[in-house]
């Protein structure tokens, strides 16, 4: 099969990851990248061996063939670009938050499916292996019927070096980090239909939210606890490990620091270390996102080549922003917020 022609649209922070994702995936090929800052542009271009840059998406789309784009900007941008894909026909991937709004990623999915191009939203924490783990177990009925969840994800780490416009936003960790973990919580137990919401700003150095608590009614039946917090400084820093507890009718589940999971179920307890893989190019701590990247990036590979909707779908992900929407809306009311009016 002809190696699929891929190109990269914003190489800052986290797109030098999805760079290496790429080169570790076989029958893909990036051959241009995209970025209105030529410093970047020359970073990764250099870094990866690319000679076909671009300052300007509309060029790069009017100048290159291509069987996908992956857009690793940051949110303000998503929407154009990825209407911009669907009008030159280019399957497209986006990076999370998927759209400021969620009236924006309507909108965006709307275009996608009008052009018939394949959109996925690039929303890797569920593709980490100990969340996959998870799952499995889940799925095997070992546990019985799930009832509660606590999805928690509390640390200390300084992500404001790395990505500075996270400290400038008025909104922070709902929007950037609770996505992810309202998105695993939607993935082991099903789809949402209320949430209630309490944030917190700890650290006066930011404009947003940097605590938020987040109590979910899931309409299979399930109540669950997500709880984020940038603010939490314990004696040994997880980050960025999601940690989760699911009790079910004929057992648990844990996954604690450490990347331990313990299963105590029909067949008795079983304890094991899920650690992810520490890949050639990764580093410590972030190798358990870094390995989510290809796992994504692979996923995607696969679902072009047998014509399939990609897990993390366009679509799929309106359900994961509507919570953030919702979250944002019941933290300042205080009041409970119900899921079926925003998806409308
Ligand atoms: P960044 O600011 O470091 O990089 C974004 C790059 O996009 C910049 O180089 C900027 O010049 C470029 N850019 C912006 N608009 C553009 C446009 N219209 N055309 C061309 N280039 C443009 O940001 P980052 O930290 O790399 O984050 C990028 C996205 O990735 C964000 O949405 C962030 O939430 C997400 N992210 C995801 C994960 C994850 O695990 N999934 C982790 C970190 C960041
Ligand atoms: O995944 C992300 O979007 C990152 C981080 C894990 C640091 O919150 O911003």
């Amino acid at each position: 099969m002809a190696e699929l022609r891929g190109a990269l649209i914003g190489c800052g922070f986290f797109a030098v990851n999805q760079m290496h994702g790429w080169r570790d995936i076989e029958g893909v090929a990036i051959v241009a990248i995209c970025d209105r800052d030529p410093e970047r542009l020359k970073i990764v271009g250099d870094q990866f061996g690319i000679a076909k840059r671009y300052t300007d998406a509309a060029e790069m789309f009017a100048g290159e063939t291509l069987d996908f784009v992956d857009i690793a900007t940051t949110a303000p941008s998503h929407r154009p670009l990825v209407e911009m894909a669907a009008r030159h026909r280019v399957p497209v991937i986006c990076q999370k938050p998927f759209a400021p709004t969620l009236a924006d990623a309507k909108a965006m999915v709307k275009a996608c499916t009008e052009a018939g191009v394949p959109l996925m939203v690039h929303e890797n924490f569920r593709w980490q292996s100990p969340i996959q783990a998870v799952r499995a177990v889940v799925d095997s009925g070992e546990i019985g019927t799930p009832f509660f969840g606590r999805i928690s994800f509390r640390s200390a780490y300084d992500v404001f070096s790395g990505q500075p416009y996270l400290a400038t936003g008025k909104r922070f960790i709902i929007e950037d980090l609770g996505i992810h973990i309202l998105d695993i919580a939607r993935f082991l137990l099903g789809d949402v239909s209320v949430i209630t919401t309490r944030t917190a700003r700890i650290n006066p150095a930011i404009a947003g939210e940097d605590v938020a608590t987040m109590l979910m009614d899931h309409v299979g039946g399930a109540t669950s606890v997500v709880d984020c917090s940038y603010a939490t400084r314990l004696a040994t820093e997880p980050f960025p490990q999601t940690l989760i507890e699911i009790d079910g009718s004929d057992g648990t589940i844990r996954l604690a620091q450490g990347y331990r999971l313990t299963v105590a179920g029909k067949s008795g307890t079983v304890v094991s270390n899920v650690s992810p893989p520490l890949l050639p190019w990764a580093s410590r701590p972030w190798h358990n996102i870094q390995e989510s990247v290809v796992a994504i990036q692979q996923h995607w590979v696969d679902c072009l080549a047998k014509g399939i909707e990609p897990a993390t779908s366009g679509a799929d992900n309106l359900r994961t922003l509507a919570l953030v929407e919702a979250a944002y809306a019941g933290a300042e009311s205080r009041d409970p917020v119900s899921l079926e009016s925003l998806l409308r």
